[in-house]
C-alpha cells in the first residue's frame, strides 16, 4: 500500500498522506514517499502542490514516529532526521507548497504544516507542538519555522503546553492563512491553487526563494549556535527524554524528574 498518493493535473499536484493506520506518522518510509512525490511533482513542472490528509482523516499526522526517535544519547532531529529533509524539501521545492489541512496536527507534523508556504484548514484542524511532552530538544531550524510562523507569544504557549490550538485561534493570529468550513476546504484549496497556476511561475519561484533566504538570514554566532547544541544534548541526554519516549510506548502518562 502507497503510504503517499500522487495526481497531478494542469499543472496543480496533490500528496496525499495514506497511512490512517499510523495516523499517517511521518515514518522514514512515509517520508521517503513524500520526498518521491515531490522529486516527481519537480519532473512534471507542477505549479503548485498541495499537501493533505485523506478527506476522512481524523487525524492529518501524528508526527514524527516515535518509534523511530533514537533514545541512545544521540541527537533525535538532527541534520538527516527524516523529518528535516522533509521540511528542507518543501522549502526549497520551486513553487508554493500549499498545506490543507483538517484533523489534529501534531509534534513535527506541526513544523511540516507551517513550513509549507500557504495553510488553509478546515474548522476540525488543530495544532499541537510536542516536544515538551516527549521530553524531545526541537531542533533550532525548528524552532525558527515556529518563529517564522506566529506570534513569539503563541510560540512559547504551544511549545511549553504542547497543547493543540484550534484553527480559529489560528487563523485569528496569522499561524494559517485561511479557515473556511470544511464542505469548502477542497473547493478553496484548489481555487487559490488555481489562481497560483496561472501566474508566472518563474517569478513565483524567485519570490518563494528570496523569502526563504531572507526569513532566514537570522544571524546567530558560532558561539550562539554551539551553545543551543550544547543545551540540545543536556536533553537529548537527559533521563526526562528517556522517560518521554518510554511513556509514549507504554502508554502512560510520563513522569518526567527533569534531570
Ligand atoms: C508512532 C504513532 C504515533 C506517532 N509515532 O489513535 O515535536 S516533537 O519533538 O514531539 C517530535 C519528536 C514529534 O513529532 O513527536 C511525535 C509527537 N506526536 C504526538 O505526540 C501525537 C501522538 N499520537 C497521539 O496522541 C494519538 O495517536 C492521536 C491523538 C494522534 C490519535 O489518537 P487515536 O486514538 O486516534 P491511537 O493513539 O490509537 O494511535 C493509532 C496507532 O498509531 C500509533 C499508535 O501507537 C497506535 O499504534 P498501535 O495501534 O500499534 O498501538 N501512533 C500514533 N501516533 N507519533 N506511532
Amino acid at each position: 500500500m502507497r503510504l503517499v498518493l500522487f495526481d497531478i493535473e494542469h499543472a496543480i499536484g496533490t500528496l496525499t498522506l495514506n497511512h490512517p493506520r499510523k495516523r499517517n506518522a511521518l515514518s522514514n518510509e512515509l517520508v521517503d514517499e513524500l520526498l518521491d512525490g515531490f522529486a516527481r511533482m519537480r519532473a512534471a513542472e507542477a505549479r503548485v502542490v498541495v499537501l493533505r490528509a485523506a478527506d476522512d482523516a481524523k487525524v492529518w499526522s501524528a508526527g514524527h514516529d516515535v518509534d523511530e526517535l533514537p533514545v541512545s544519547g544521540r541527537d533525535p532531529l538532527g541534520w538527516d532526521d527524516a523529518l528535516r529533509h522533509l521540511v528542507r524539501a518543501i522549502e526549497d521545492f520551486p513553487c508554493p507548497v500549499i498545506a490543507m489541512v483538517d484533523g489534529g496536527v501534531w509534534g513535527g507534523a506541526c513544523e511540516v504544516v507551517l513550513a509549507c508556504d500557504l495553510v488553509v484548514a478546515g474548522p476540525n484542524a488543530t495544532f499541537a507542538v510536542t516536544p515538551a511532552k516527549l521530553g524531545v530538544p526541537y531542533n533550532v531550524s525548528g524552532m525558527m519555522t515556529f518563529m517564522n510562523s506566529a506570534n513569539i507569544r503563541l510560540v512559547k504557549e504551544m511549545v511549553f503546553t504542547a497543547q493543540p490550538v484550534g484553527a480559529e485561534r489560528a487563523e485569528r493570529m496569522g499561524m494559517i492563512n485561511h479557515l473556511v468550513p470544511a464542505e469548502e476546504l477542497s473547493s478553496f484549496t484548489y481555487g487559490m491553487a488555481g489562481v497560483i497556476s496561472k501566474n508566472s511561475p518563474l517569478s513565483i519561484r524567485v519570490m518563494k526563494e528570496q523569502l526563504r533566504v531572507l526569513t532566514g538570514a537570522n544571524p546567530m554566532t558560532p558561539r550562539g549556535f554551539e551553545r543551543i547544541q550544547g543545551l540540545r544534548r543536556i536533553v537529548y541526554d537527559s533521563d526526562d527524554y528517556r522517560e518521554g519516549i518510554a511513556a509514549f510506548k507504554e502508554k502512560r502518562p510520563p513522569s518526567f524528574s527533569g534531570s
